[in-house]
């Protein structure tokens, strides 16, 4: 992608507060990844769709596309962390649930966590998270696609904003395409009123130094991080990680216990 197209998605994330990037997986990759979701659909109540990467080789791609990764970088700093990769499928008759906007769980939005000082105040001055989605169908008008109400990520307060329904777009996006939005931005899926199921990886990302959805440092299986070659540290938080012990006995690259106390190393 040219500096002129990249600085479009950049402004487009600024000024509406998402943004499409087209062609990031082939069609191909689409279909083997949702392949993928089908076999781990079994094992769904139980988590099947949670943590992706280390559940088969085709969710690794994600992390390895330079465009996108530059993209989430330009926002969120050379050092962001993914927060967590869950499968969706959204089945014929199901989503539309209402829009919202993200970080109420584990984010910054976290209701417990808003202090009187903030006045029911969103932070809008920095991009403190993205969140991505990965059409792995077709997103259209009727099959369940993601909507979003442009704009709506510089709204301050908590709430939704007064007339976001009425304001909601929903997303026509190629399979293959990803969609990138600022978390402040209030968004949620639409009614699948087509026979097919719609499939998309969810993919957020914060800062470094915010917890994310997981501990991804913890989480990461070793061979899925080896396999993520020398970006794979920053992405899954390795140098992150608190200490659990004092610093002087920390190897903080590794995001574990210098070798003279491996012996307290705790699993
Ligand atoms: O599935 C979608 O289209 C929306 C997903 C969503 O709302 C989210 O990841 O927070």
């Amino acid at each position: 992608m040219d500096q002129g197209e990249f600085d479009r998605h950049v402004n487009h994330i600024l000024t509406h507060g998402y943004t499409v990037l087209t062609d990031m997986l082939s069609v191909e990759e689409c279909d083997k990844t949702c392949s993928a979701l089908e076999r781990l659909a079994a094992e769904r109540a139980r988590g099947g769709f949670e943590c992706l990467f280390n559940k088969d080789l085709v969710f690794e791609r994600i992390y390895q596309l330079p465009t996108y990764l530059r993209l989430i970088r330009h926002f969120l700093g050379a050092d962001a962390i993914l927060s967590g990769m869950h499968g969706s499928r959204i089945e014929p008759g199901s989503g539309g649930g209402g829009l919202h906007a993200d970080g109420e769980l584990t984010g910054y939005l976290r209701p417990r966590s808003q202090a009187t000082a903030d006045r029911g105040k969103r932070i809008t001055s920095h991009v403190m998270s993205l969140n991505t989605i990965f059409c792995l169908s077709e997103f259209t008008q009727s099959n369940g696609a993601t909507q979003v109400v442009a704009g709506s990520h510089e709204v301050e307060t908590l709430d939704i904003p007064e007339t976001a329904v009425e304001r909601a777009k929903i997303i026509d996006a190629p399979k293959g395409s990803t969609i990138v939005f600022n978390t402040n931005l209030w968004h949620g899926s639409s009614k699948n009123e087509s026979a097919e199921f719609r499939y998309a990886l969810l993919v957020p990302w914060r800062r470094c130094w915010q917890r994310g959805e997981y501990e991804m440092a913890r989480v990461v299986k070793d061979d899925v991080l080896e396999r993520a070659g020398e970006q794979g540290p920053a992405i899954f938080g390795i140098d992150a990680l608190a200490p659990y012990l004092e610093r002087w006995q920390w190897d903080r690259d590794r995001g574990k216990p210098l070798s003279e106390f491996a012996h307290l190393h705790r699993a």
